[in-house]
Order: structure tokens, then sequence, then C-alpha cells
């Protein structure tokens, strides 16, 4: 069996992580996580901040820290937060890791010892107002492509062409505001994608309708463009010296130790058991693993192209991307999340207002796979209230409440099935097929499509059969009845686990078991006979509360979302 390796972007530890990141990477990564711990595999599922770059050293000025200290609190803040929305890591590490260092300065020498790195003298652009370089992304003007006025020198985020930044129009320091900047000449050290396109092409043509649309295409856009080497040092004080005569005083680009920082944080994991644990398992052992990766879309280049190359280019066997889940963007009522506007939830907020599970719900259900998605607080609150509260919470309610007002606290015997119950199993069993279908494509939407409707088979069995009545007329009938429904909450709460972990939780504890720690296999028939009759029922305060229409007025004030 091979081994499952799981893992998020790493956000930047700069600012707070909001509903965007969770969509984008973490959540998705996570119930996929969940998913295959279930089923018995071995998974690694690691995430961590990404601490390099101009941004960190922003902030650190900003709040007159430490640069150092500055990525220490704020990795703490993000691990929290990732652990109080139930993402399920086993292990929350950071770039700038000593463990990641090393790595780093290891494919770093490779990748020279096997001639795919250059020296060129580049352009740098100065800012004497600033008293520095200013980084790609910190000089910010027009696109020259779609005439974006806030195009970054790294990247255009409105039309994702990757820029230079003397290709702006009207180029400013993105620091101070100043247009006094001047061009200057620096050395630089360039990795030569170049000489890497032809195989990467054909490594990517095998991705053709395996991978999502999104990611294949963006791989094979740029390629289109032909590749160009890509400088991976820069002229700050802040991240990995350059371990090479002539470049004491530079350091490695964030984008080239972030992605190796996944390797990074695979030895920080392994390094605190080293008896047990070898990242190098994981990581030079191609065979043995598959990798899954989460992203948001604007992060799908660098994981496609620049570190498969990096990886590649040391001749070493590293393992390689297998499947890459690239995300649009979560937008929020119609804009974009900005912490320095206060618009959108951010995780703190959202823990703060409502159960992480109807977050975690509301995100997955409305993935933005094939497009970027909007948040808003009626749609939250609609979905919340039908499909948790409605369909779900209301079915397990109503059994329950039936079986104890009619049987007391233990679960009922159940005589010979119907063709009612031989129909449910049926349409279970496909339901049940379409779910591991898309789960085994991550096709989040669907797979939760399908959730919702095997939570549906239930309500429609119960209105079929109405026990509230067979409980008059044949007693020994209702009691089927309610020991298939039972049954069937949970087997709903094990399908719902690594999506709703709390809820799973609370749905199991009605019969004194611990949370699913592993899937029902086998036909419905089979899944409705394992909570046997005479189990002990415990009482279950309802899963999930309306959310009304006057909360909803509230939250829109209170978020700038109205
Ligand atoms: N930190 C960008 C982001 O947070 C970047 C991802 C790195 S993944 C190795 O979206
Ligand atoms: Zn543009």
């Amino acid at each position: 069996m091979t081994k499952k390796l799981v893992t998020s972007a790493l956000p930047y530890v700069n600012g707070l992580p909001h509903l965007g990141h969770m969509v984008g990477c973490l959540l998705p990564a996570d119930i996929y996580a969940r998913y295959l711990r279930m089923k018995g595999e071995d998974v690694l599922f690691i995430c961590g901040t990404d601490e390099h770059g101009t941004p960190a050293e922003v902030g650190a000025l900003k709040e007159k820290m430490d640069v150092a200290a500055y990525c220490k609190k704020y990795h703490d803040i993000h691990a929290r937060l990732y652990a109080d929305f139930g993402i399920s890591l086993d292990y929350c590490g950071r770039t700038s890791s000593d463990a990641n260092k090393e790595i780093v300065y290891r494919i770093f020498r490779a990748l020279d010892a096997n001639g795919f790195i250059e020296e060129r003298t580049t352009k740098q652009v100065y800012s004497p107002d600033d008293g520095r370089y200013l980084p790609d992304s910190y000089v910010i003007g027009t696109c020259p492509h779609c005439g974006y006025e806030k195009a970054k020198g790294d990247q255009c985020e409105n039309c994702t062409k990757v820029l230079d930044p003397a290709d702006l129009i009207g180029p400013r320091s993105a620091i101070s505001g100043s247009a006094n900047i001047e061009i200057r000449d620096t050395k630089h050290l360039f990795i030569s994608l170049q000489k890497m396109e032809k195989e990467l092409d054909t490594w990517i043509e095998t991705k053709r309708g395996v991978w999502p649309d999104i990611v294949y295409t963006t791989a094979k856009k740029w390629l289109k463009e032909g590749l160009q080497a890509r400088g991976i040092t820069r002229d700050l004080k802040w991240g990995f010296p350059v371990p090479k005569p002539g470049y004491e005083d530079k350091v490695f680009y964030v984008w080239f130790d972030a992605p190796i920082g996944y390797i990074g944080i695979t030895k920080q994991w392994a390094d605190e058991r080293p008896d047990t644990r070898k990242w190098e398992d994981w990581w030079l052992n191609p065979q043995q693993v598959v990798h899954t990766e989460f992203m948001a879309k604007d992060n799908i280049p660098y994981h496609t192209i620049t570190f498969p190359a990096t990886l590649r280019g040391t001749r070493e066997g590293w393992t390689e991307v297998g499947f890459l889940k690239g995300m649009n963007y979560l937008n929020f009522a119609g804009g974009k999340f900005s912490k320095s506007a206060q618009r959108g939830v951010f995780c703190d907020d959202a823990i703060a207002e409502f159960p992480v599970d109807y977050w975690r719900y509301w995100l997955i259900a409305n993935a933005p796979e094939s497009n970027d998605t909007d948040f808003t607080f009626e749609q939250f609150a609609g979905q919340v209230n039908k499909d948790l509260n409605d369909v779900l919470g209301n079915f397990v309610n109503r059994v329950l409440k039936m079986t104890q007002g009619n049987f007391g606290d233990a679960v009922p015997e159940a005589g010979a099935l119907t063709d009612d119950e031989k129909t449910l199993h049926r349409t279970l069993d496909a339901l049940r097929a379409d779910y591991d279908k898309y789960w085994a494509g991550l096709e989040l939407r669907k797979m939760m499509a399908a959730m919702r409707e095997l939570w549906a088979a239930g309500n429609a069995y119960i209105a079929k059969t109405e026990p509230w009545k067979a409980v008059k007329t044949d007693k020994a009938r209702a009691g089927t009845i309610l020991n298939t429904a039972l049954n069937l909450v949970n087997l709903h709460a094990v399908l719902a686990a690594p999506i709703m972990p709390e809820t799973a939780r609370k749905m199991r504890a009605i019969f004194g078991l611990p949370a699913p720690a592993a899937f029902i296999d086998g036909p419905a028939e089979k899944a409705l006979a394992l909570i046997a009759a005479g189990t002990p029922i415990a009482p279950c305060e309802p899963l999930f509360q309306k959310i009304p229409d006057e909360r909803v007025a509230e939250l829109n004030i209170k978020y700038k979302a109205g």
C-alpha cells in the first residue's frame, strides 16, 4: 500500500487566515486527510507558515518587532486557528526552520552541481526614499497586458501574467508610495527552467484529463509562453543566506524555499521522533508515496512548473506531486477579503460566531472548484438552516424522539424487512457509490451533493413508512422502522465525519460509540444492521440551531457585507 502525503499550501505568516484560505487549501486538504485515514491509509498531513519574503519584513516593521519574533507570534496564531477549525495536521511547521534550511541548501547545491543555476546581472528597483531595494512584488503599477492599475511587479493578480517590475507602467514603491525609484544593477542566481522545458512538458502531458482542468491548463499556458530562467535570490536581509561566494549578503527568494518547506516541515516532524519517523520515507521514495497538494489557483504555476523543476534538477529522485487540487477564489459579498479594509470573515471571527462544522459544511458544499464563488450570509444561513437543520438535524431529532417516546432509551428490535427497507437499501447503495466515486476524483461539491441526497433518503424513508402511525397499529413494525432509522443515523455520522467531525462525534455518542475512525464498507443492508437492538440511547441536544433573518442582518452590518 502506498503512503499518502497530503499538503496544503503554506499561508504567508503575515496577516490572519480567512475563509478564503480555509476553502482554498487547508480545509479540502483536511477533509481529504481525514477521509484517507478513515480508509485505513498511512497518511501524513502537513502544512505550516510561509515566513520569508518582504511581507514578513514589512509586517514586523509595522508592529515594531524583530522579524523572527514577529514570525513566531503569527505562526503560533495560525497554528491555533487551524486547530480550532478542526484542521487535523500531523505537523504545522515553518519555512524558516533549520530543518528547512538544511533541505534548501542540499537542493540548491545539487542544482548548482548539475548546471541548473546561472548567474545574471539584473536591474533591480532601488528606492532611495525607502533606503532599500524593492522586491518585485513591492513595486506596483499598471499591468501592460490588461491595464489593471494595482498590478504587482512579479505577477498581475488580475490577468495572472508573470511580470517583471520593469514591465509596469508608472511604477512606484508599495511601501512608501514613492515614485522616485532607481534601477540599479545587481547580480543574482537563476534556476534554468528553460533547460527542463521538454521534460516538464512531457510530464505535464501525462496529467491531461487526470488533473483538474484549471491545473493542467495553467501549467500548459506557462509552457506555451516558453520557460525562462527565474531568479531565486533577492537583495533582502530576512531569509536564508545564499551559500555561494559572492552572494553572502543575499537571501533565497521566498518562492524558492517555500515549496521546499513541505520537505522541511516533514523533517521538523521527523526530527521530533527520529526513532520512528524518517522524512526520506516520504520525500525520497517516489514509488511508495502518492502526494496530493491543495492550493488556490495563483499558486498553481509554482507547483506545476518551478517546484517540480527544482526537485527534478537535483536528479536525486524526489517524490513528485501525484494529484493537484487547485481552487478558484472565494470572494466576500462581491469583493475581496481584506483585513486592512476589515472586509470578510477571518477564522477567529468565524469560530466566534458559529460552530466550526457550520463553516466546514458550507465551505466544502460551495467549494470554488470550477468558478470563483461568493460568500454571503444569506446563502450561508439558508444552507445551514435547510441542509443541516431541516434535513439532517430534524431527521436525527425526530427519530430519537419517536424512539424514546415509544420504546424507551434503547434501540428497538428489527423484525422482518419489507419492500420499504429494500428500496431504501438500493437508494443508499447507489448514493454511496457516488459518494465514493466523487471522493476518489476529489470532486468536492458533487461528493457533498451525494451526501445531502443520503440525508434526504432518510427523511423520505420516514415519510413513506410513517412510524408515528405504525406505532399505534403495529408496534413491532414501528420498531423495525426506527431500528433502521437509528442505524442510518450511525451511517450518516460515519459518512459526514471527514467534513463535520464534531457533529459526527455527537451523533455517535447517542449510541455510546467513539468518533468514527473508519468507514463502514459493504452494502447498506449490512451497514444498517450494525447498531444492535437493545443498545442504550443517550440523550442528544439538537445538532444545529437555525440562523434567523435578524441575525443575518446583524452580521451583514458587522462584517460590512450588506
Ligand atoms: N505563501 C502564497 C499563499 O499564501 C504562498 C503559498 C506557498 S505554498 C508553498 O497563497
Ligand atoms: Zn494584467
